[in-house]
């Protein structure tokens, strides 16, 4: 069985996300996902979440290319985690180009494209600009 891991905070799940998830299930037969826990996202990716760890889980869980969720608590822990779980590969979107490239010594690693126009930050930023516009018509309609 030939094991892929990729590693996320995977919040307002879009399909950006899904497209990572469905090419990194293509490249074996088991994709485990290393998912960020709310205190290592606030500490240390200082990204704020919509959904906590426990609803990103869950709405991970019914993606069909997902077979086992695991907490990532730490940047240091990918080296142990390929050990742990015998991962044969690694992937991550092509943001991270090259961040990633010691862990060649433990398994294979792959960069895929991002999928463009999409981000938790742009929904988020357009859903606000929405808000701010409807509250403008209002204040002009009185
Ligand atoms: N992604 C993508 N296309 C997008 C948005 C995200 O392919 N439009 C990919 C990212 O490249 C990443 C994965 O989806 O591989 C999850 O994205 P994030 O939740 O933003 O993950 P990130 O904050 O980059 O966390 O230790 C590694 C970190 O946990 C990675």
């Amino acid at each position: 069985m030939r094991r892929v891991i990729t590693y996320g905070t995977f919040d307002l799940l879009h399909y950006g996300h899904i497209n990572l998830l469905r090419r990194a299930k293509e490249q074996g037969d088991y994709l485990i996902v290393a998912l960020s826990e709310d205190e290592f996202n606030e500490k240390e990716k200082h990204k704020k979440c919509y959904f906590d760890y426990e609803e990103r889980k869950h709405l991970l869980e019914a993606v069909r290319y997902v077979d086992l969720v695991v907490p990532e608590k730490s940047w240091n822990q990918k080296v142990l985690d390929i050990q742990l779980y015998q991962v044969d590969v690694f992937v991550m979107g092509d943001d991270w180009e090259g961040k990633f490239d010691f862990l060649k010594d433990f398994c294979e690693v792959k960069y895929f494209k991002r999928t463009s126009m999409v981000s938790t930050t742009k929904i988020k930023s357009d859903l606000k600009d929405d808000i701010l516009d409807n509250m403008k018509e209002m204040r002009q309609d009185g």
